[in-house]
């Protein structure tokens, strides 16, 4: 039944249903770390609250049903998500990384992760054939974001499905710029999506937060286990906040990515700009491949200033509605320096990022104070 709602409705309501005891609407925030039994593992479902919570219950079916899969895990944080993931890898295989990810994510794989024997490549997703070429017969795990952090590249995944598939390897999305609303990696062939439902999912920048979708079942099983035995779990308040950031996630959606392609058109136009990223513009390389896998192009704007890493610094020092800040997907305007910030982890290393870049996460404050506050910013 679920499968046929659209995400509007399913956003509202999917895993949700009135507390069977009292008629409260709101899946209620089940703040308790057991469940008493009748007899010996005679129980309710619940037995204890890292094995599973009725909060958590509801949110990791919510978000399964916004992704048009099966099953959903949720995790204490996106690297908690992550890291889990990576656990389906045994020593000796390989994961095929994209060359653009999250600062934390290229710090658990290259800082943690490789020193108990997973062997990691790290390739343009962009580029079909380099992805090919790069392939290897122990390769376990394709591993990609689009749109990537902080570049804003885009990859085909249902074309990267393809090519994982027929090396024998399967493919993880980092769903977190997007979000469900926005691209459904998995109806397009991908076998894990990966959240930092700190952003987007959550919304309103008062939860960290993490989930894996599959349709998988074997996987799923073992994820399932690895959650209650590694013990990673978000708490029942944490899943409730999460759960009613949900429910806004469409309209938030539409208009982080209506503020934001404004947004993206001012600053193109603006001669203190050298150069926007933003895959809702005609001139950016992932366009055809994003208006074919997402239903709009998303909050997330990377630019270039005129100028250095200094002046790059004065700008964000400067905005008064942007708030300089790590992490993105919330109400309110954020904007930052990925190579002192996000991606500090990544200094030094192939996949650096230029000093001078400045990364927006655009909010749903009205767009012309948004446009006003860089306008100030930029001409100082
Ligand atoms: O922060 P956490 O919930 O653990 O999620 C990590 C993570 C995973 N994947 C992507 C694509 C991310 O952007 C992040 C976190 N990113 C930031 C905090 C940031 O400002 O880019």
């Amino acid at each position: 039944m679920t499968n046929q709602l659209h995400l509007e409705t399913l956003a509202i309501h999917a895993g949700q249903t009135p507390d069977p005891t009292t008629g409260a609407v709101m899946t209620p925030i089940y703040q308790t770390s057991t469940f008493v039994q009748n007899g010996v593992g005679q129980h309710k479902g619940y037995e204890y609250a890292r094995t599973g919570n009725p909060t958590r219950t509801a949110l990791e079916a919510c978000l399964a049903a916004l992704e048009g899969a099966h099953y959903g895990l949720c995790f204490a944080s996106g690297m908690a998500a992550i890291d889990t993931v990576l656990r389906l890898v045994k020593p000796g295989q390989h994961v095929l990384a994209g060359n653009d990810v999250y600062g934390g994510t290229y710090r658990l794989f290259v800082r943690v992760l490789s020193e108990y024997g997973l062997h990691f490549d790290f390739v343009d997703m962009s580029d079909l054939d380099r992805v090919r070429a790069a392939l290897k017969p122990n390769t376990r795990l394709v591993w990609l974001e689009t749109p990537t952090n902080p570049l804003l590249q885009i990859a085909d995944i249902a074309a990267l499905a393809e090519i994982a598939h027929a090396a024998g390897a399967q493919l993880a999305v980092d769903n977190t710029f997007a979000s469900p609303y926005l691209q459904q990696p998995i109806g397009l062939g991908a076998d894990f999506v990966i959240h930092s439902t700190t952003k987007y999912l959550g919304g309103h920048s008062d939860v960290v937060g993490g989930a894996i979708v599959t349709n998988d079942i074997a996987a799923h099983e073992r994820l399932k286990f690895l959650q209650n035995a590694v013990g990673a779990v978000p708490g029942p308040l944490d899943c409730f906040l999460t759960l009613r950031g949900l429910k806004t996630l469409p309209l938030r959606m539409e208009r982080h990515s209506a503020n934001a392609q404004r947004i993206a058109e001012f600053l193109a136009d603006h001669p203190g700009v050298k150069q926007v990223v933003y895959p809702g513009l005609n001139d950016h390389p992932g366009h055809r491949v994003a208006q074919k896998q997402m239903r709009l192009y998303g909050g997330m704007i990377s630019f270039l200033p005129v100028g250095d890493a200094t002046t790059a610094k004065r700008i964000v020092e400067r905005t008064q509605i942007f708030a300089l800040a790590e992490s993105l997907g919330g109400v309110e305007s954020l904007i930052e320096l990925p190579a002192p910030m996000t991606h500090a982890s990544v200094a030094g290393s192939p996949l650096q990022v230029d000093p001078t870049l400045i990364r927006l996460s655009v909010g749903l404050e009205h767009v012309d104070d948004l446009i006003a506050d860089l306008q100030q910013a930029l001409a100082a």
